[in-house]
């Protein structure tokens, strides 16, 4: 009998470009994933991971039922069972040496699930624990502590209008291998392309000449760690011109006078050496953005997982303000979400916050409730009062997401008690006691809350559920949900009636409901019946300014000089006036666009090809260590050691070299068996724990001091 195929409009919940997808179904079974044309913000767009989707979903690798750990060993268990030895052996620790002996990690696909989003809050919150790490402080960190200090809310983030700008300033990012991030902009290639064609600037600051360096007008080669000076020496210009034109920001700005006086003192000449680049680069660079009709200034990862995060963040956001880019058409812009998780947390006094208490072991800052994911191991395998002694990660790989994951790895194995909520038991969940699995994919409706709210146009789209899961598994909701409940009956997690009651009620309402409510309410008053009857989405337009009643500060102003940044710049005088200090090598990451951090590599369709987890060496660092392309090479940090093979590029700076991240997967008891195959090696065995940016505790992998020698 001819098959009868039926096609569904629907979302790739991969990456934060939120691809519209068209899903070819017969019954059950996914038989195509196309990019939806339809869809009137990715009009078709999608790139080589979304065909994996189904293969994730398929992988006979993938958990399917609650496992427990016996020995080495795991073996399927109910989840009634699951969940009663959870609840109690967490209560247990918990009772014996506190309720900060429980640690949570949450991992980056959270934020690609709304379900998940409002479940893993609620268990964060009935933990009654501090000890909680996420991949925030292995990411964007620092852009939201900038957020928080200049606009008063840290999730308030400003997003390049990449469709209207005329000079695009891309610090730290790669779009084109990443798909854009903190932009949600799908097609950006496409979008790129259509800046230039309109007569429009693309310049890449980055160590490396990436795929989207390759096609900018400008690449300023800089040395790692450099953009704060390079950014104090463009404000320097900027003033000392007097190219600065905040226009209308100028009404609701305090600190305007002050960054004068601060960017006074970095000349280009002075700034160049750490920059890496010469003063007339800075010189020209900071003409260009000032003159522009429209410009933006735009960091990412690159821009934050250095020493100098947050003073990148800061000056990133007042070089906009300053030459009057912020909260303008093609300028750096926010958005209007149908679902305004920044305006419903601002209502009930929720605008994150940062430096309230100190990390046990190390001091490092907490941010909005959590401690930095580089204090992680510490917390875990430091003796004493408060000691982490049980953890729940859930959608997270830290083992080979966070610096020096083989310290992370022995404190995983020391743990009294771990439960892994997962999809793989992989380097990280192999060390639970307990792994419980979700849905994934199309086995779950898709509302893109974190990421309709951080996209370059005002867009919404519900997509629903398109096969069902397999019948061991439940959703991510449910599982953070009954993990905390569980939790509770057994005597742990935090007092009080207050808990009891939000846990009870949101289980009663379910994720639906929560996001419906939160539609309704929203600025747009929409609802998952209006959503449903658009299933390709709906675009309600580019985005509008929306300062100065977007400000969440105490005042209502925006701040463009907070004291935290500006007692900051001392840090970085010492490496702008010293000899600099350098390693023989400085190391920094890499994205791969058939990639996904670390957990993509299990799809054949992915890894085929040659070796990905290369390392890059400039021609003259090779020629210096007699390397040949393909030489396995040792690769050496403080903290250890990785074997990997050469690729000898000049798209690469000289003094750096170059890994990607996620890969490092021949590990005892990974059950993974095409990413095995095609292992590589792990880029956190030799990040640094102890390199952070000393103002807001992100991890700094960018610059790591490495050796590399032919093995
Ligand atoms: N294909 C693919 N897409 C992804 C991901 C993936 O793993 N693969 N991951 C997703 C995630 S979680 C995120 S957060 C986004 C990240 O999105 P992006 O930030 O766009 O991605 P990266 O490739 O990490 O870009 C960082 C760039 O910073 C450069 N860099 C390193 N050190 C420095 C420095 O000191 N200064 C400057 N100026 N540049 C530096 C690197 O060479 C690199 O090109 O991508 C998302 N999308
Ligand atoms: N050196 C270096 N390190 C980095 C980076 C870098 O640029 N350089 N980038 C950093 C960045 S930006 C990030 S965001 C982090 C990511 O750090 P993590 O979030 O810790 O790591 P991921 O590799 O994203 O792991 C995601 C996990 O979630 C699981 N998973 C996927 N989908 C689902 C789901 O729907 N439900 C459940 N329950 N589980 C699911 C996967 O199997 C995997 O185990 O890595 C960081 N680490
Ligand atoms: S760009 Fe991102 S959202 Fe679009 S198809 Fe690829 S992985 Fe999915
Ligand atoms: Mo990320």
């Amino acid at each position: 009998m001819p098959s009868q195929t039926h096609t569904r409009a629907s979302t790739c919940m991969l990456c934060e470009a939120a691809c519209g997808l068209s899903v070819e179904l017969d019954g059950e079974r996914v038989v195509s994933i196309r990019g939806d044309r339809e869809d009137p913000f990715s009009a078709g767009h999608i790139c080589p991971k979304a065909a994996a989707i189904s293969d994730i979903a398929t992988d006979p690798d993938r958990v399917r039922t609650p496992l427990r750990r016996v020995g080495d060993r795991f073996e399927p268990i109910s989840w009634d069972e699951a969940l009663e030895e959870a609840g109690t052996r967490l209560a247990a620790v918990q009772a014996r040496h506190g309720r900060g002996a429980l640690g949570l990690y949450l991992g980056n696909p959270t934020v690609h699930s709304y379900s998940a989003m409002f479940g893993a809050s609620l268990l964060s919150r009935a933990l009654g624990s501090r000890a909680r790490f996420s991949a925030t402080s292995v990411d964007q960190l620092p852009q939201m502590l900038a957020s928080l200090e200049m606009l008063g809310h840290s999730l308030l983030l400003p997003i390049p209008d990449v469709d209207r700008t005329s000079y695009f300033l891309v610090i730290g990012g790669n779009p084109i291998a990443s798909n854009g991030s903190l932009m949600t902009a799908p097609g950006i290639g496409a979008r790129l392309d259509a800046l230039r064609a309109r007569g429009g600037k693309l310049v890449v600051v980055d160590p490396r000449r990436t795929e989207t360096a390759s096609r900018a007008d400008l690449h300023l080669p800089i040395r790692p760690g450099g953009d704060a000076a390079l950014l104090l020496g463009v404000l320097h210009v900027i003033f000392a011109e007097g190219l600065a034109h905040p226009g209308r920001l100028e009404a609701f700005t305090d600190g305007m006078a002050r960054l004068r006086e601060i960017a006074a003192r970095y000349s280009p000449e002075r700034v160049a050496g750490r920059a890496g680049l010469g003063a007339e680069a800075i010189r020209a660079l900071a003409r260009d953005f000032a003159g522009a009709s429209a410009a933006v200034c735009y960091a990412r990862v690159g821009a934050c997982t250095q020493e100098y995060g947050g003073l990148v963040a800061w000056l990133v956001s007042a070089l906009n303000v300053v030459t009057g880019n912020l909260d303008r058409p093609g300028g750096a812009m926010f958005t209007n979400p149908a679902a305004d998780l920044v305006g419903m947390l601002a209502k009930t006094g929720d605008l994150g916050g940062f430096g309230r208490y100190r990390s046990r072991v190390r001091g490092l800052p907490e941010f909005s409730g959590e401690l930095p994911a580089a204090a992680f191991a510490e917390e875990l395998d430091t003796p004493g009062n408060g000691q982490v002694r049980a953890l729940i990660t859930f959608a997270g790989n830290p083992v080979l997401s966070t610096p020096n994951g083989k310290r992370l790895e022995r404190a995983l194995a020391g743990l009294e008690y771990m439960v892994s909520i997962d999809l793989y038991r992989n380097e990280t969940t192999r060390h639970a006691n307990l792994i419980l699995p979700t849905s994934f994919g199309f086995e779950r409706e898709h509302f893109d809350l974190a990421f309709n709210a951080l996209a370059v146009r005002d867009v919404a789209k519900l997509a629903p559920a398109l096969v069902a899961p397999p019948s061991g598994v439940r959703s991510d909701f449910d599982v953070l949900i009954g993990l905390a409940r569980a939790l509770r009956r057994h005597g742990g997690g935090r007092p009080g009636l207050t808990t009891s009651l939000t846990l009870e009620g949101a289980r009663a309402l379910g994720p639906r409901r929560i996001l419906d409510a939160m539609l309704r309410f929203g600025p747009r008053r929409l609802s998952l019946a209006t959503l449903e009857r658009a299933p390709h989405g709906l675009d309600f337009g580019p985005l509008e300014p929306r300062l100065p009643e977007r400000l969440f500060t105490r005042n209502r102003r925006l701040q463009l000089a907070p004291e935290l940044f500006v007692r900051d710049l001392e840090r970085l005088e010492r490496s702008l006036d010293g000899a600099p200090e350098r390693g023989e090598l400085e190391l920094i990451g890499r994205r791969l666009l058939r990639s996904n951090n670390s957990w993509m590599h299990n799809t054949h369709r992915l890894v085929k090809g040659r070796p990905a987890c290369t390392l890059l060496v400039h021609p003259d660092d090779a020629a210096l260590r007699g390397l040949t392309q393909g030489d396995v090479v040792l690769v050496r940090s403080r903290v250890g050691e990785v074997r990997v093979p050469v690729e000898i590029t000049d798209a690469i700076a000289p003094g750096v070299v170059c890994l990607p991240h996620g890969y490092g997967h021949d590990r005892e008891g990974v059950a993974l068996t095409v990413a095995r195959a095609h292992a590589g090696a792990s880029l956190n065995d030799l990040t640094d724990e102890l390199r952070v940016d000393a103002l807001s505790g992100n991890a700094a992998f960018s610059g790591t001091p490495v050796t590399v020698s032919r093995v």
